[in-house]
């Protein structure tokens, strides 16, 4: 079956898994599978865009890694002169950053917590020594295989049909992008009344992982499924924090829900370049902006097998790849920041009430609700 644009309909183009594909449609977008899955689909950056992204991401890394305190960096950004057309957003995205705590529970809570799950010493157990030089030197670290077969079986088919059940909505309340289906807050909305989702957000040994990076005062920032469909997925290279800065703020971790293969559109990282003090948008190449679609030299991509957990220092350079396989390349990922930023999504109004009251007190704090 073909279509006027030259996409083959979901039963003809792809063998495997055509009928769950087919339920992934709406929600990225997309009427139909594209025949040529092997023709790069990038998304386009408009040069004047890019170039005004450029300085500010530059501009509010300059502000930011001038200061060693958030007091210091409302003095720097206080005294600022510069263009105002740079200048007031990035004044407005750093004040929202910088206007003080935005923790709900006092911060001996999360420290507990730590405590019970055996986090609370930087040398604890949980993680061995390699995992942290990884995490330390590299700036991720595959956690190996965390999941049972049954536990994926089951969290596939909860995902998939919140992914049918929200259609086009999907993934509205961070982001939508064509072609990737995405469903924010799995882990605390009513798909996860019984708890199938839980691993994700409170895995002891992710938390161990997320506890190296931020020390032990740290929250839930958000959880959002990211299925590139065939054909579709190349992202420009970014970190989970807009610009350059001295000590982490963030820690994502991408569950491997189906094996990353190096065709189904594994994710590429930077070795080493959370430690650049430097996001890839405020970055130059030979005094230009640099092509945030391109490869950038020293990038990997990151296979493994289902089940697994990679962690990872979320100012790491990353992103999505295109997708070529005729299968869906499905991740959830886990997103953590330290108890004073503001978090991706807003928790008190994204988490079901069954959910809450369904959590013991160890995930209730990491949550930062009571
Ligand atoms: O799932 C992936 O491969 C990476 C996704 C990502 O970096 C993002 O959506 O920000």
């Amino acid at each position: 079956m073909r279509s006027d644009n030259g996409t083959a309909s979901v039963q003809t183009g792809l063998p495997r898994s055509g009928t769950e594909i087919a339920r992934y449609l709406a929600a990225a977008h997309l009427d139909a599978i594209p025949n040529d899955r092997q023709t790069p689909r990038l998304p386009t950056v408009d040069r004047a865009a890019r170039v005004a992204g450029q300085a500010r991401s530059a501009l509010a890394t300059r502000i930011w890694c001038a200061g060693a305190t958030d007091a210091e960096r409302r003095e720097v950004l206080a005294g600022c002169k510069a263009d105002a057309a740079v200048l007031e957003p990035v004044r407005r995205n750093l004040d929202r950053h910088l206007r003080g705590p935005a923790n709900r529970l006092p911060p001996d809570r999360i420290e507990t917590a730590c405590r019970e799950l055996g986090i609370e010493d930087a040398d604890n157990a949980l993680l061995s020594a390699s995992e942290r030089r990884s995490l330390d030197e590299d700036g991720y670290v595959d956690l190996g295989p965390l999941l049972t077969p049954a536990q994926l079986d089951a969290m596939r088919k909860r995902l998939g049909d919140a992914v049918a059940r929200e259609g086009t909505t999907a993934g509205h309340e961070v982001s939508q992008t064509r072609g990737i289906a995405r469903v924010s807050g799995t882990v605390i909305k009513a798909m996860n009344h019984d708890g199938v989702l839980d691993p994700f957000s409170f895995h002891p040994k992710l938390l161990a992982a997320v506890r190296h990076v931020l020390g032990t005062r740290f929250r839930y920032s958000s959880t959002n499924f990211h299925c590139p469909l065939p054909g579709y997925g190349h992202q420009a290279i970014h970190a989970d924090w807009g610009w350059g800065v001295r000590d982490p703020e963030v820690v994502n971790a991408i569950w491997l829900l189906d094996d990353f293969t190096a065709e189904n559109g594994p994710t590429r990282v930077v070795p080493g370049s959370h430690r650049w003090g430097e996001h890839p948008a405020g970055s130059t190449v030979d005094g230009a902006p640099r092509d945030l679609v391109a490869p950038v030299p020293g990038e990997v991509h990151l296979t493994g097998v289902a089940g697994s957990c990679i962690a990872y220092n979320a100012h790491l350079w990353h992103s999505g790849t295109q997708n070529f396989s005729t299968d869906l390349r499905r991740a959830q990922h886990a997103f953590f920041t330290r108890t004073v930023r503001p978090t991706q999504t807003d928790v008190p109004t994204l988490l079901d009430r069954g959910v809450f009251e369904r959590l013991g007190p160890i995930a209730q704090t990491v949550l930062d609700v009571s």
